[in-house]
């Protein structure tokens, strides 16, 4: 791969990859902000990230009637009505590492940085399919693809969706050119990116430039052989090797909360508090509700004040002073979404270590 073109990236986040560029903020510099800056936002790379021209950038839906429909970047903000979603964007590995203490797994060992909450801005990925007059009789996948540059495991990068979720007028799927009211940078996937609110991060195509209508799933590696949750008895790339289209690929993380901070405050000389920070993130499903901490264990849970929460599908951003606690400990989160579901303590290991979310927890 050629990595001759690659831009510069933000300097605030903890390299865990060069060639292709993988890097994640500190969870607790993030929770510091209701919405993430570009410079903090984690980026998760399989190939070379280039600085596309959006002048002579071009989106192409395949499969109309009339033959492929080109849209320029000018096309598609000046003939579609534009929209804004707040959505937090999370990569099925957040907290990979703390599952690789469990057993070894296969992948970049992510802390619990892999996610952001931005405010994406762009047009309906459904009203550019009506625009485009496509067929959709038979259809039950939305491909995409980015063939800006080959990728790690396949010749372009690509992925698919269900045709339901990309038509539906409530499921917020959107062609993005901005983030945070910029145009989307290098890094983010400018000009052009998916977003898929309530999806995982693998979805959300950057440099997107193509989309066709489909029977079937898009046949690309990052659809067919990754980001798939394998049972547990699956051990290797080799035991992996056969099995991969027995289990569905990822569609929505599922509950989650993460503890960004746990800071001890000394009251007096013999009294202590904990002041807790950290996010939580829901399955598509429901919202989160609620986000409890225990320090004993998961004995006594007592609730976190919420203090941030925007529409359908952000994060939720929690705090917590726990009073009268010892020098040392280690406390616990689990959120709790509207239909009731808690978060369990364990969560079962994964080759891939893909959607790990058991309790979050800090020592202090
Ligand atoms: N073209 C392309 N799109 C991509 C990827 C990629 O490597 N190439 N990585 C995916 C994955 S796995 C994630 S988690 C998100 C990361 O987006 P970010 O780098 O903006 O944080 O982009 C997704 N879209
Ligand atoms: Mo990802």
């Amino acid at each position: 791969m050629d990595y001759s073109q690659e831009v510069p990236h933000s300097q605030l986040l903890v390299v865990r990859g060069y060639e292709p560029f993988n890097a994640e903020p500190k969870a607790s510099a993030l929770v510091e902000f209701p919405l993430t800056p570009d410079d903090l936002v984690y980026c998760r790379n399989h190939g070379p990230v280039e600085d596309l021209d959006s002048d002579t950038y071009v989106f192409t839906v395949k499969g109309s009637p009339n033959g492929d429909v080109v849209l320029t970047m000018d096309d598609l903000m000046t003939k579609f009505t534009t929209y804004e979603v707040v959505a937090a964007l999370q990569c099925a590995g957040n907290r990979r590492k703390e599952m690789s203490f469990v057993k070894p797994v296969n992948g970049i060992l992510w802390e619990d940085g892999v996610i952001c909450n931005c405010r994406w801005g762009g047009v309906r990925l459904r009203d550019v399919l009506l625009y485009a007059n496509i067929n959709t009789e038979g259809a039950v996948h939305v491909q995409f693809g980015s063939h800006v540059t080959p990728c790690q495991d396949d010749t372009y990068y690509g992925v698919s969706i269900e045709l339901e979720k990309a038509m539906d007028e409530t499921g917020d799927v959107l062609l993005a050119y901005k983030m945070n009211g910029s145009p989307l940078s290098p890094d983010r996937g400018g000009p052009l990116r998916l977003v898929v609110p309530g999806y995982c991060g693998a979805r959300w195509v950057k440099w997107i430039d193509t989309i066709k209508v489909s029977p079937d799933e898009s046949p690309n590696y990052y659809q067919q052989r990754d980001y798939r949750i394998l049972p547990p008895e699956i051990e290797s790339k080799a035991a992996a090797a056969s099995v991969w289209s027995k289990y569905p690929s990822i569609t929505s993380l599922p509950l989650n909360s993460v503890i960004a901070s746990a800071l001890l405050r000394q009251n007096s000389t013999t009294t202590s508090s904990l002041a807790v920070r950290g996010y939580a993130t829901a399955h598509v499903s429901a919202q989160v509700a609620a986000v409890e901490v225990s320090v004993d264990d998961g004995e006594n849970w007592q609730t976190a004040r919420i203090t941030y929460q925007e529409g359908k599908w952000s994060w939720t951003l929690w705090e917590v002073i726990i009073e009268d606690v010892a020098e040392h400990g280690q406390v616990f989160s689990r959120a709790i979404d509207a239909k009731g579901h808690k978060q369990y303590k364990d969560c079962k290991w994964n080759m891939r270590g893909v959607a790990y979310n058991p309790w979050g927890t800090k020592k202090w």
